[in-house]
């Protein structure tokens, strides 16, 4: 045989190996497609989608922030018309790369809405990582549709594609299938035998294998490793810019009973309460709410407590302004059970009180805290208007969309997602609370933390008497700020002689920030 004959044969042999080999590439490539495609038909990623958009600008450089505020404000009204989108681009992609099918337009949408999707929304599916982390995998992909375009742009048809023979039969089809020029068009795509075919695909069936193997264990790795690390969403951010819906209603309510003895029961549930503006959180309560009810007695009276759990997990209950055994009263009450004391409200002032089940710090953080408010027997000076605000903190991690749920690493760390006045950021803001000039406006603090104080302020006020604990027998005069430490709380009078719009804030303005700022209006 002549030299030149055997190298012909050579480069025919090698050319054969490339159109399969890239025929491989575009098949496995579309099989990860088909991951992607299968994840984005789950309810869970609808649940995230508009989630995904707002963790993806998180951390991103301040020039990029037009473009994903763009993405944001257009996705959000629209969530489930970008979310079918998705889905349907997304399928077809996986079907025109496994299949060979209008290879050319799959190619050019499939990068494009690679870099679009990478970076504003965080990926495809889960688990997540926020922020420009995801360029990477956004390189990637484009890359590899680009190594197919410039791959096929070479070798013209190719046998292992759909498009081959739709070609055969409407040569037109080549405008949306081909990448070549009309002379390597012309050129009959080399094939390989059909043993080495299927030779060649076992071995890529067991590449894959080996791959999703891999895979499936990295997704499902245990909690608290950078893969099973949920969706960082900021609860504010997720927030709706309309005012709060159901506002808590702040106002002391009146005492619980007149009588010696009054009577107060607390259902212990699992309940999903607001914490902002279109935001809810899967917490723990007493009687629904978080902040648990204003409870309101006076000094002397024999306070009845039924506690019924009808939770899923222990509780228990614990009164900063009773004076009896912990061990006893303060006991855990599994589910389905319950429990009763009496204890005699001795001290007055603002109290807290709060689940005192291990550990506590989870407890209260999800939700199981309230004021209790105990009326000194010889009355403080009346007030025209009687606030309870009671300061919290979130620390939260997304369920599936506007949905939150607890995070204790959150907890742990001392970094709450929200600081709120009586559980819902921002709520007086909305709907500010209300006075007329010159009325002693008496507002009941209470700091139930759990590990954050609160430095009471009214801005373009000075907080006329402050009781310290609540009782009258502490008094000071005239103070700009006043520091209410977790589990402690103070009754703060101010009195306002003109007319206007005045914030009470958490003076650490971090706090304020987070959600700790409401609004006094106060009208002639
Ligand atoms: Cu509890």
């Amino acid at each position: 045989m002549a030299r030149s004959e055997q190298l012909t044969q050579a480069r025919a042999a090698s050319s054969t190996w490339q159109t399969a080999a890239s025929g491989a590439l575009r098949a496995v490539f579309g099989l990860v497609w088909a991951l992607n495609a299968y994840l984005s038909w789950r309810s869970e990623f609808a649940g995230h989608y508009v989630g995904y958009l707002h963790n993806a600008a998180i951390n991103q450089p301040s020039w990029l922030a037009p473009w994903f505020d763009f993405w944001i404000d257009l996705v959000t009204p629209h969530a489930s018309l970008f979310i079918w989108a998705t889905r349907i681009i997304e399928t077809l992609i996986a079907l025109g790369l496994l299949l060979g099918f209008a290879r050319k337009t799959t190619y050019v949408v499939g990068a494009l809405f690679s870099l679009l999707i990478w970076s504003t929304a965080e990926g495809f599916s889960g688990p997540y990582t926020s922020g420009a982390t995801n360029l990477g995998p956004a390189l990637v992909y484009v890359l590899l549709f680009i190594g197919l375009i410039l791959s096929e742009r070479e070798r013209g048809r190719s046998p292992y594609s759909v498009d081959y023979y739709i070609e055969r039969k409407w040569p037109g089809w080549r405008r949306i299938s081909e990448l070549a020029g009309p002379r390597v068009l012309e050129e009959v795509p080399p094939r390989l035998p059909w043993s080495e075919q299927i030779a060649g695909m076992v071995g890529i069936l067991i590449a894959l294998a080996l791959l999703f193997g891999s895979l499936s264990s990295a997704m499902n790795a245990p909690t608290g490793t950078p893969a099973a690390a949920a969706a960082a969403v900021d609860p504010l951010s997720l927030a709706s810019t309309s005012p709060v819906a159901n506002p808590r209603d702040a106002k002391l309510p009146p005492l619980l009973g007149t009588g010696d003895s009054v009577d107060v029961s607390l259902i212990a549930t699992d309940t999903t309460v607001d914490i902002a503006s279109g935001v809810s959180y899967q917490g723990w309560t007493f009687n629904g709410t978080a902040p648990a009810p204003f409870i309101h007695v006076r000094q002397g009276q024999t306070v009845n407590v039924t506690v019924e759990n009808r939770g899923a997990m222990e509780h228990s209950i614990d009164f900063h302004a009773a004076q009896v055994d912990p061990e006893t009263d303060y006991r855990n009450v599994a589910p389905g059970q319950s429990i009763k004391f009496s204890w005699k409200a001795e001290v007055p002032g603002a109290f807290m009180y709060h689940c005192g089940t291990s550990p506590v710090l989870f407890h209260i953080a999800n939700g199981m805290y309230g004021a209790i408010i105990v009326d000194p027997a010889t009355p403080l000076p009346p007030a025209d208007e009687s606030y309870v605000l009671v300061q919290g903190e979130w620390y939260t991690s997304q369920v599936q969309g506007n949905t939150l749920t607890a995070d204790y690493d959150k907890m742990l760390a001392g970094k709450p997602d929200e600081v709120v006045f009586n559980g819902i950021a921002f709520q007086y803001v909305d709907h500010p609370l209300t006075a007329k000039v010159g009325d002693r406006v008496r507002f009941y603090v209470v700091d139930a933390g759990p590990t954050y104080d609160t430095s009471f302020h009214v801005i373009g006020s000075i907080l006329e008497t402050v009781y310290p604990d609540g009782d009258p027998s502490h008094t000071l005069n005239h103070l700009q700020t006043y520091q209410i430490a977790p589990g402690s709380g103070a009754i703060i009078d101010v009195v306002i002689n003109t007319p206007g719009t005045y914030p009470f804030v958490d003076h650490s303005m971090l706090h304020a920030n987070a959600g700790a700022i409401g609004k006094l209006k106060v009208t002639q």
